[in-house]
């Protein structure tokens, strides 16, 4: 048997993008939104059911520019979670605001609404919440608290993409959400990602921000970068939207495979999906409390198999090098987040993953090697 990775690209059948990309080749239009980028924009607006898309080169640079739109005043605080990728973090600092960590829930692991209050002050400016493992936030009090205070809401998005609460996409809470489209995600258009929003007048905005602000070829009007999705990923991204609901019920079913063969071990927690939640089963993470061996351990029994769980998320954010000149760093502020950096291990999940090799993961984490 093979390497097994914490995930594993999800690849449409080549025939499908080949056919995809055949315009392409014949037109000579690779990218600067071309056919495929505003047919994709389209097909991902009415797929989530909100008013705008703005595509992007990656999912970082959607988050930077996000925020950015806001015009958010240099030094403002925004409160965000330790418990996420660097991205999150550091698109709130490339912005010159300052990150103030708050809290996680023991539970799903995302921002605690709880603890959020205390945390704001005068220079508060946004909430930059994260929806982590494609766990959803308490969208409606941090809607409460942001609109008690006047703060924006940009949600991190980046696993939730096809995640409803209540039958709505988390594509439409907040002021802004950001997808990402990586290669390592639910649904992917190789490297990619996208904001999504309702103000109309972010639509010249966004684009300004993505394209150096050009307006015509002899006008430009704003001072952009580049960031735009290029065609083939655009293409990518409609031939997988094909997909996307197989994709997700075969994370559904090797997701419900893994909960019959762990839960109900004493020292090993597993998440639960809300009822009115409908998930993408984008990761699978599992906490290790007072189990016979520490997340370290599995991990490197795990590796000698030739198995790449990861630590997502450790080491939390406010513990990174770059932040330690940072007053509003160090892991003590949360310390849940840092109780579950330290104990959490997220297994290997992807479509094709077959029972088979989750039995051999679950029986090295249960001790039961003989079985292998
Ligand atoms: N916010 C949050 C909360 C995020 O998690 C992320 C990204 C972002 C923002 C930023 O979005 P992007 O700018 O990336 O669109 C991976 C991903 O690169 C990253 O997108 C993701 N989060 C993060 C959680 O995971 P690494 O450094 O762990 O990736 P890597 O290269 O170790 O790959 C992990 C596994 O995926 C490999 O063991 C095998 C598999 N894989 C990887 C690649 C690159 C594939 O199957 N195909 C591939 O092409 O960051």
């Amino acid at each position: 048997m093979g390497e097994i990775l914490v995930t594993r690209s999800s690849m449409p059948a080549f025939d499908k993008y080949c056919e995809e990309i055949k315009s392409l080749w014949d037109s000579h239009w690779l990218t600067n939104m071309g056919v495929k980028h505003q047919e994709f924009q389209s097909v991902l607006e009415s797929y989530l059911g909100i008013s705008h898309v703005t595509l992007y080169a990656n999912g970082h640079l959607a988050l930077e520019n996000a925020i950015a739109a806001f015009h958010l005043p240099e030094g403002g605080e925004v409160i965000t979670t330790p418990f996420t990728f660097a991205s999150t973090t550091h698109a709130i600092v490339r912005n010159k605001l300052i990150p103030v960590f708050c809290d996680i829930n023991e539970d799903d692991y995302t921002i605690d609404v709880g603890k959020m209050e205390s945390l704001i002050t005068d220079q508060t400016v946004a909430i930059v919440p994260v929806h982590v493992y494609g766990n959803l936030c308490n969208v409606e009090e941090i809607e409460r608290i942001a609109n008690k205070y006047g703060l924006k809401v940009i949600y991190d998005a980046a696993h939730a993409f096809a995640v409803k609460y209540k039958g709505i996409s988390s594509a439409c809470f907040g002021d802004a959400a950001m997808f990402s489209f990586h290669a390592t995600k639910v649904f992917h258009t190789i490297e990619g990602g996208a904001v999504c929003y309702r103000n109309d007048k972010w639509v010249q905005l966004l684009n300004d921000m993505k394209n150096f602000g050009i307006h015509g070829p002899e006008e430009v009007a704003y001072i952009g970068g580049n960031a735009k999705m290029n065609e083939f990923q655009a293409a990518m991204g409609l031939c997988n939207m094909r997909y996307l609901d197989e994709e997700i019920s075969k994370r559904k079913k090797a997701s419900e495979y893994y909960k019959k063969r762990l839960s109900g071990t004493a020292g090993i927690k597993l998440s639960k999906i809300p009822e009115e939640v409908e998930s993408n089963y984008a990761y699978f993470p599992v906490v290790f409390e007072d189990y016979k061996y520490t997340r370290n351990e599995i991990l490197n029994k795990l590796k000698e198999h030739g198995i790449g769980a990861r630590k997502y998320f450790f080491p939390l954010t406010n513990s990174f090098e770059c932040y330690r000149n940072y007053p509003t760093a160090g892991t003590e502020k949360t310390p849940v987040a840092q109780h579950i950096a330290l104990r959490v291990l997220t297994l290997p999940l992807y479509a094709d993953l077959s029972f088979e090799d989750i039995d051999k993961i679950c029986n090295i984490i249960l001790g039961d090697e003989d079985e292998l």
